[in-house]
């Protein structure tokens, strides 16, 4: 398509309203476009619609100047889509007993495709192995519109670094990585990016920015699997990693901080090194041996976990069968009220299944009901009856003194908390 026929209006369409669809929409608001946002869930629309923001990242207050500015709408349906100038997915990208389950890319970008006319640009931000975009998404917009990606419309791939809970980088200040099927598209969705991102990074092909984000979420996940797994030894072999790990971050050059952890949650790092890994196994019949050490590690850390408690309650002459034991925070990391594939979830199921009575304190979260857990409030007396508190997820707030000032023994997973009583991974 000739690089001359500009877009005939701004309109932008954002599908997937999550941690990373809803500040892109946010931010194109802020950015002068009319932006509608879609997502499946009718009761997310409805929330945003009313101005009652579900993700941390985007304050009420922004929500409401979106909405006030007469730019910004939530909508189940596509048919708002209709007219579209770019459309961006954020859908999810889990993975299906360990097989990577792209349905939602498909489904959105088949229910999109009805809406692509001549000109349009589609993104896909959602994390994917190499390929998605030009293999997958691509033709099924292709055989749907009867538009050609490239000559008929614009496809590219940009993949998100939304940090949850990063008070210091957020979308516009952290470089965004963009790409095209070709050159047009690609300078299509820098200048997309351009209009509210302080940098943007153009790289050749959709592939190097779909191996772009795995590359950066192996890399964390492999490097925390290195020092859960010195954890593990350190313990046994009486050596203090955290004292190590600190004296190793004074190493202004060729060293990046890890820290060991009671295990890695999140639908990101349990979950994209494997759309690596499962890719080159699938079509080179490979083994991604990082990945798959890394996961192995990073999968143990809840048993490690309940075997230092069981050690420390043995030291007390206590059993896990009977103890009274209190976690203290268990969405996936602090300051993020996001529970998915926490390991405070298997930390729980194994206490659980030891016989232990368990009790969950997690300012973050609203209903502990459906995953099972016993949600209470953090208080002196709890803390005092219980034979052991577990800190999970180190949130900022939780009165951490009157956790060491009235329990009998802490484990705390994250080296947050001091005292005769604290023991740390
Ligand atoms: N963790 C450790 N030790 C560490 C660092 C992290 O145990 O030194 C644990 C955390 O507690 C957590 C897990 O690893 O359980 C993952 O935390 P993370 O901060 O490394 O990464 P995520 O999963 O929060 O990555 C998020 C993702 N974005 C969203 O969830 C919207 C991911 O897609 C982004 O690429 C990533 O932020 C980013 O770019 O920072």
């Amino acid at each position: 398509m000739a690089d001359s026929k500009k877009p005939k209006h701004t309109k932008i369409v954002i599908v997937g309203l999550g941690y990373v669809g809803l500040p892109v929409a946010i931010a194109s608001v802020k950015a002068g476009f009319d932006v509608v946002g879609i997502d499946v869930d009718p009761s997310k629309t409805k929330r945003l619609n009313a101005g009652e923001s579900y993700i941390e990242d985007i304050s009420d207050d922004l929500l409401g100047e979106a909405l006030e500015s007469g730019r910004f709408k939530a909508s189940s349906s596509y048919d708002d889509a209709v007219g579209f100038d770019t459309a961006v997915i954020t859908v999810p990208t889990p993975l299906s007993e360990g097989i990577p389950d792209l349905s939602y890319i498909e489904s959105s970008g088949a229910a999109l495709a009805e809406h692509v006319t001549e000109g349009c640009c589609v993104i896909l931000e959602s994390t994917t192995y190499p390929g998605t975009t030009e293999e997958l998404l691509g033709p099924i917009i292709e055989n749907i519109s009867g538009l050609a990606m490239g000559d008929g419309f614009h496809l590219g791939y940009s993949p998100e670094r939304i940090d949850p809970g990063n008070q210091t980088y957020r979308l516009e200040n952290t470089p965004k990585v963009v790409s095209g099927i070709d050159k047009a598209s690609r300078k299509r969705v820098q200048r997309f990016y351009d209009s509210f991102c302080d940098e943007t990074v153009a790289v050749s092909g959709t592939r190097e920015a779909e191996l772009t984000k795995l590359l950066e979420n192996t890399f964390r996940h492999v490097n925390i699997a290195l020092v859960n797994e010195l954890a593990m030894f350190a313990s046994d072999l009486g050596v203090n990693v955290w004292e190590s790990i600190d004296a190793a971050s004074s190493k202004p050059f060729g060293y990046m901080r890890f820290e060991p952890g009671p295990g890695v949650g999140g639908h990101c790092l349990p979950i994209d090194p494997s759309f690596l890994s499962w890719r080159v196994q699938r079509h080179l019949g490979q083994t991604f041996r990082f990945v798959e050490l890394a996961n192995d590690v990073n999968n143990h850390m809840p048993d490690f976990v309940v075997r230092r408690l069981s050690s420390a309650l043995n030291r007390e002459r206590k059993p896990l069968n009977g103890s009274r034991v209190l976690m203290v925070g268990v969405t996936y990391k602090p300051n993020t009220s996001d529970p998915r594939e926490a390991p405070a979830e298997r930390i729980h199921e194994l206490l659980k299944d030891a016989g232990c009575e368990v009790y969950v304190t997690d300012p973050y979260l609203e209903d502990g009901g459906h995953m099972g857990y016993d949600l209470v409030p953090l208080r002196a007396e709890l803390v005092s009856a219980c034979d052991a508190v577990v800190v999970v997820t180190p949130h900022d707030g939780i009165d951490y003194d009157l956790i060491v000032n009235n329990a009998k023994l802490v484990l705390d997973t994250r080296n947050k908390l001091s005292g005769p009583n604290v023991e740390t991974l």
